[in-house]
């Protein structure tokens, strides 16, 4: 085992992935930022003062596996990759949207935090981090196979919690609102820059990145003892999924 404790981030290519990588490393963390992306992991490592990249797709398991063997440590693991495709109802949305969202949320967590559970059981003080989203815990219009796949999310780091009882790792739960950054909107919307720039139109303040990565370097560096369940976080211009004040 090497001496520094070592944080593990998926999808730190950009977005909240990446600023929580740089909040763990100012917490003090070796960190390992995953991402699909190899030359924007490489290029941020290159930045952090203890960091290393590790090109990853969360949705291949073999890839996933060999990435848990290279690893001599692992104490805190943000399963941070995923993403929305689409908003389109119910009615008519494509089942290939659906799948792939669920791929990445959920199988991408499972695959990773069951490659790294027992590197994080033997640090003797693990700390899982799930980022889900407030759509894990309601739904809306247009939401489906997303809000249906962070559902998904929430249920497995709630049930890994229950599982886990009694063992040295903690399973937090981070679930942002609606949060701007580069890509989430751009990616939901294909490239489509004016669907993805009026998600935030009139919001006088969404939140960063660098917000959520807040509550996410404080979570995980509460004592051992604490497990922070669940944090919801949104900004104050949003007052639930369907309640967002826009100015005019
Ligand atoms: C992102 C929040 O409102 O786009 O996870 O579903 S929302």
């Amino acid at each position: 085992m090497t001496a520094a404790r070592t944080a593990v981030v998926t999808g730190a290519s950009s977005g909240i992935g990446a600023a929580t990588a740089r909040k763990l490393a100012e917490a003090g963390y070796r960190v390992i930022l995953t991402a699909r992306r190899k030359e924007r992991i490489e290029a941020l490592a290159a930045e952090l003062p203890h960091a290393e990249a590790y090109p990853l797709d969360v949705t291949d398991r073999a890839a996933v596996d060999a990435f848990a063997a290279s690893l001599d440590r692992c104490d805190v693991l943000v399963d941070n990759a995923g993403g929305a495709l689409g908003t389109d109802p119910v009615a008519t949305a494509d089942p290939a949207d659906w799948r792939a969202m669920y791929e990445v949320n959920v199988l991408g967590v499972l695959n990773v935090t069951q490659a790294l559970l027992p590197a994080l059981t033997a640090s003797g003080d693990g700390t899982v981090v799930v980022l889900s989203s407030t759509a894990g815990h309601g739904t809306y219009e247009g939401g489906g196979g997303y809000v249906a796949a962070k559902h998904g999310a929430h249920v497995l780091a709630e049930t890994l919690r229950l599982e886990l009882c009694g063992q040295p790792v903690r399973v937090i739960e981070i679930a942002p609102g609606m949060v701007k950054t580069d890509e989430f909107a751009l990616t939901r919307f294909r490239g489509d820059e004016a669907k993805a720039a009026k998600v935030y139109e009139g919001v006088a303040e969404p939140l960063t990145a660098d917000d959520v990565a807040d509550t996410i370097a404080w979570a995980v560096t509460r004592p051992a003892h604490v497990n922070i369940d669940l944090l919801v976080v949104r900004p104050r211009a949003q007052a639930s999924n369907t309640k967002v004040h826009r100015e005019a």
